[in-house]
C-alpha cells in the first residue's frame, strides 16, 4: 500500500517547496465552463494550442489517471528591475534556467522513484508541456488559489513559484481545495496598464504585455500594447509585483539555478533592440527566454524606445 504522506515526505526530500494531491472528480470550480468560456471570448490570440480538447479532460490525456500530485517551487529572488527607461524589463520567471528543465527533472525524479515502489504504478508528468490546467489542479490540490490576475497565489511564497504536477493510476488520500483570498482587493486590476485583467480572474491574452513580448510573432505589436510596456521586453511582472500577498510573503529560493543570468536584470534596451542571432543564441541558452526570437527581442525592445516606426 503506497501511502500518501510517503509521497509528500519524498517530493519535499527531493527539494520541491510545496505538493499537494488533488481529486480527479467531483469539482465544484467550473473550470472546463471557465476555460470554454475564454476560448469562445477569443482571449487566447493566437494560441489555438490552447483550445485542444484533452485540456478540458484529464481522462483524455491519461485514461488511468486516479490521482494528481501537484507540485510548486519558488522562483523569487531579491533582485529589483530598473526603472531608467535605457533599461528593459524581463520577468522573473525568466531570470534563470529554464524552469521546464528544473522543475522537469525534479518531476522525472519523482516519477522514477513511485515507479520503482511497484511495477503497477504507471504515471506521468508535465510541467506546462502537457495540455493541463497547472493552476487549477494546484488548487484543487490545497497548493493556493487563482487569483483575481490570474496567478495561483500561495500562503507560504506568494505566486512566484512554478507548478507541475505528476498523474498516477494510485488512489491516494486527497487533500481539500485552497480557498480564494482576494478579498475587496482589486489592486492588479487597476495597476495593469492595459486593462487585460478585464474583469477579476478573467485575462484576455489580446492585451497582455506577457502575450505580446513572448507569444505574439507579429512584426509589429498592437499600438495599444506598444506604447504601454513600461520597460517590459520579456513577459510582465506588474499584476503580481503590486500584490500584497507578493509583497509580504515572497522569500528567497534555495534553488541556484533560479539566481538570475547577469544579463538578464538589467538589459540595454538599445542592445536588445539590435540582438543577432548568434548573441540571442549564447545569450538565452538554458533559457525559457528562448521561445522569444532575435526579432521579437528586436521589435520589443524598439516598441520601448519607441522606434517601432
Ligand atoms: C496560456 C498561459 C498564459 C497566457 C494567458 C494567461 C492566463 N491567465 O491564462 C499568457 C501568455 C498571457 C500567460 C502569461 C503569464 N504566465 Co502563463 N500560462 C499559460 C498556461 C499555458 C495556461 C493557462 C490557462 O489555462 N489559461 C486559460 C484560462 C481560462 O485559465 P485561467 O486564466 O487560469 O482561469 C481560471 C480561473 O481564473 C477561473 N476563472 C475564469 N473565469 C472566471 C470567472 C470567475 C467569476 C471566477 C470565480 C473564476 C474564473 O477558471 C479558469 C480555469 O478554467 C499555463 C500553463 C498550464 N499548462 O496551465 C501558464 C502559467 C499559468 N503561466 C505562468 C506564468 C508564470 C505566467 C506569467 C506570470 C509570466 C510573466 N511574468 O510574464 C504571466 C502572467 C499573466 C497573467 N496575469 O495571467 C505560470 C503561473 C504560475 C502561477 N503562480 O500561477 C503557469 C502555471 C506555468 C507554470 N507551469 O508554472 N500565460
Ligand atoms: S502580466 Fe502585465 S499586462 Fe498582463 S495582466 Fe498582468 S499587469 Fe496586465
Ligand atoms: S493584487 Fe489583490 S486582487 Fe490582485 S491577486 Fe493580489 S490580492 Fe488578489
Amino acid at each position: 500500500m503506497i501511502d500518501s504522506s510517503q509521497i509528500k515526505a519524498k517530493a519535499i526530500e527531493m527539494g520541491f517547496h510545496l505538493v499537494g494531491i488533488a481529486n480527479i472528480d467531483n469539482h465544484q470550480d467550473n473550470a472546463v465552463e471557465h476555460l470554454k468560456s475564454w476560448l469562445a471570448a477569443g482571449y487566447q490570440a493566437d494560441m489555438a494550442w490552447m483550445a485542444t480538447p484533452t485540456r478540458e479532460d484529464i481522462r483524455a490525456y491519461m485514461p488511468e489517471v486516479r490521482s494528481l500530485i501537484c507540485v510548486a517551487l519558488n522562483y523569487y529572488t531579491p533582485h529589483q528591475h530598473s526603472d531608467d527607461p535605457q533599461i528593459g524589463k524581463i520577468s522573473r520567471y525568466g531570470w534563470g534556467r529554464d524552469y521546464h528543465k528544473v522543475v522537469g527533472k525534479k518531476l522525472k525524479a519523482l516519477s522514477n522513484w513511485l515507479r520503482s515502489l511497484d511495477e503497477s504504478v504507471m504515471v506521468r508528468y508535465s510541467v506546462d508541456t502537457a495540455p493541463i490546467q497547472d493552476k487549477v489542479w494546484a488548487q484543487r490540490a490545497g497548493l493556493g488559489w487563482i487569483a483575481k490576475n490570474g496567478n495561483l497565489i500561495t500562503r507560504k511564497y506568494g505566486s512566484w513559484i512554478f507548478l507541475g504536477e505528476v498523474l498516477t493510476n494510485l488512489e491516494l488520500t486527497f487533500d481539500a481545495p485552497h480557498t480564494s483570498h482576494c478579498g475587496t482587493c482589486n489592486r492588479c486590476l487597476d495597476a495593469c496598464p492595459t486593462s487585460a485583467i478585464i474583469k477579476p480572474h478573467v485575462v484576455d491574452a489580446n492585451r497582455c504585455i506577457a502575450y505580446h513580448t513572448i507569444e505574439n510573432r507579429e512584426p509589429k505589436l498592437p499600438q495599444a500594447v506598444a506604447k504601454n510596456l513600461s520597460g517590459w521586453v520579456a513577459g510582465c511582472d506588474i499584476c503580481q509585483d503590486v500584490c500584497p500577498w507578493n509583497q509580504r510573503f515572497a522569500q528567497e529560493t534555495d534553488i541556484d539555478d533560479f539566481q538570475p543570468y547577469a544579463a538578464n536584470i538589467q538589459p540595454q534596451l538599445t542592445e536588445l533592440a539590435s540582438i543577432s542571432e548568434a548573441e540571442w543564441d549564447r545569450r538565452f541558452r538554458a533559457s525559457a527566454l528562448r521561445r522569444i526570437k532575435p526579432n521579437m527581442w528586436q521589435r520589443n525592445a524598439r516598441a520601448n524606445l519607441n522606434k517601432d516606426e
